[in-house]
């Protein structure tokens, strides 16, 4: 398999969930299995924080969510664990800038997904020549999901980026919703990346269906 091509990771980018069981009441697999129906474009199984499985229960969970994104024809992309992510063939790794290098990420991984987060356009060049397939660029707006979340930037960082020549493809994060999501991609992002509002909605599937809506409309401007 060769690396994705920019297009093809642009597209992928449109509905970004991110979930790990510590992110919904619910069982993971139910909301997943909702938001897929909804239209979500890419997956990150992102086990992290107070309460979050390990070892083998954080493996069968995750081969679990992948059954459910491959029925769907959905990639999944593994947050912070490269050994999980070989070991059950997932299609992509995301790491941050204090999770593994990037470069030592990509040499593991070979042509699978690299995703790395960038909070400006020195982190963003760096996880180019590093071999990022896309950037994530945030916090956009507040987040109650990320203990350690940065400042909120606002959507001027991706304008800000993209008049600096940044051209990978860019998925935007951080309190982003339904409401918001258009404003972010008219700044310059590929597509959404959310948590809580899909994770916490009652209704995952409409939420989502609403995020891809917006994401086509801000596009087809
Ligand atoms: N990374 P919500 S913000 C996982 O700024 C994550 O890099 C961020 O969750 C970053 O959609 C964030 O609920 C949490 O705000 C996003």
């Amino acid at each position: 398999m060769a690396r994705i091509a920019r297009e093809e990771m642009k597209k992928r980018l449109a509905v970004y969930f991110i979930m790990g069981s510590q992110n919904s009441e619910r069982p993971a697999v139910d909301v997943l299995k909702e938001a897929l129906d909804g239209g979500v474009t890419l997956f990150q199984f992102r086990e992290k924080g107070a309460g979050a499985l390990q070892g083998a229960e954080k493996e069968a969970l995750a081969r679990q969510l992948q059954r459910l994104c491959r029925a769907h024809g959905v990639p999944l992309i593994v947050n912070d664990d490269v050994e999980l992510a070989i070991a059950i063939d997932a299609d992509g790794v995301h790491v941050g800038q204090d999770d593994e290098d990037a470069r030592r990420v990509r040499e593991k991984i070979g042509d699978k997904i690299l995703g790395v987060s960038a909070h400006n356009v020195e982190e963003a060049r760096a996880a180019i020549e590093a071999g990022a397939d896309y950037i994530g660029v945030g916090p956009i707006y507040p987040t109650r999901s990320k203990e350690d979340a940065n400042e909120a930037q606002g959507p001027e960082i991706l304008r800000s980026l993209r008049e600096q020549g940044i051209a990978i493809p860019i998925v935007a994060i951080g309190g982003i919703t339904v409401d918001n999501a258009q404003a972010v991609i008219e700044a310059g992002a590929d597509g959404v990346s959310v948590i809580s509002a899909i994770a916490s909605a009652s209704e995952p599937k409409a939420v989502a269906a609403a995020l891809a809506a917006a994401v086509q409309a801000a596009r087809s401007r």
